[in-house]
């Protein structure tokens, strides 16, 4: 198979990242800078008309969304494990993948680029004060997911490594995250494999 997978370092790409590399894939890593605003060039928006990353593209066709690209890396390379087998865990890690991408994610945005939802400069405190108050929210239920458990099932799953980048990336926007012992316990656990530190270390091309 012939796979790329189109990625810009610190955004949510990295979650794809991490799991491709844990699944033992053989791919290319294509950067996107964002900080260049390539996601809008005329080429990416091509191949990607969201102009976002993470974009896989797999033998010539291509794949948006990483829980989209998480299912199928857990099911192309089954000796990786990447998956629960119980057909209702699969469906639970869908569950949370979905609330990580479109419960949990946005408020992120919202703190790190209010001028994304609101031209009035003014606005821009508050509506940061909001995202960063409902990702807290948000962190307090996936601590209780988290109580007496090291992965979100019973062995590192696709799940593990999109929660990783979920809340590194909060870390990384100067929240204090302290008080979640069970999540920050995760994310010192997630930062001694190989494949998370492989891209962390990986700030660019
Ligand atoms: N739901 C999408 C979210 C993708 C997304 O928002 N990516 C951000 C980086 S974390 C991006 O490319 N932003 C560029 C922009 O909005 O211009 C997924 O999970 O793949």
């Amino acid at each position: 198979m012939d796979i790329t997978l189109y990625h810009s370092p610190g955004a949510c790409s990295m979650a794809t990242y991490i799991s491709l590399i844990e699944a033992g894939a053989d791919f290319n890593v294509s950067i996107i800078s964002l900080k260049n605003n390539e996601q809008s060039s005329p080429e990416y928006a091509a191949l990607n008309p969201k102009k976002k990353v993470p974009f896989l593209v797999v033998d010539g066709k291509g794949l948006s969304e990483n829980v989209a690209m998480q299912t199928w890396i857990a099911e192309n390379y089954p000796s990786a494990n990447l998956f629960p087998a119980d057909s209702w865990d699969q469906k639970r890690a869908l569950s949370y993948m979905g609330w990580f991408g479109s419960g949990i994610h946005p408020h992120i945005t919202r703190h790190f680029k209010p001028a994304k939802f609101t031209s009035v400069t003014e606005a821009h405190t508050d509506l940061k004060a909001k995202g960063k108050a409902m990702y807290m929210e948000q962190i307090a239920l996936v601590e209780s997911e988290l109580a007496d458990r090291t992965f979100f099932f019973d062995h590192f799953t696709v799940c593990d490594s999109y929660f990783f980048w979920i809340y590194e990336r909060a870390l990384q926007e100067g929240f204090d995250l302290s008080g979640f012992k069970q999540c920050t316990a995760h994310n010192n656990l997630l930062r001694t494999r190989p494949s998370v530190q492989q891209v962390l270390a990986r700030t660019s091309s």
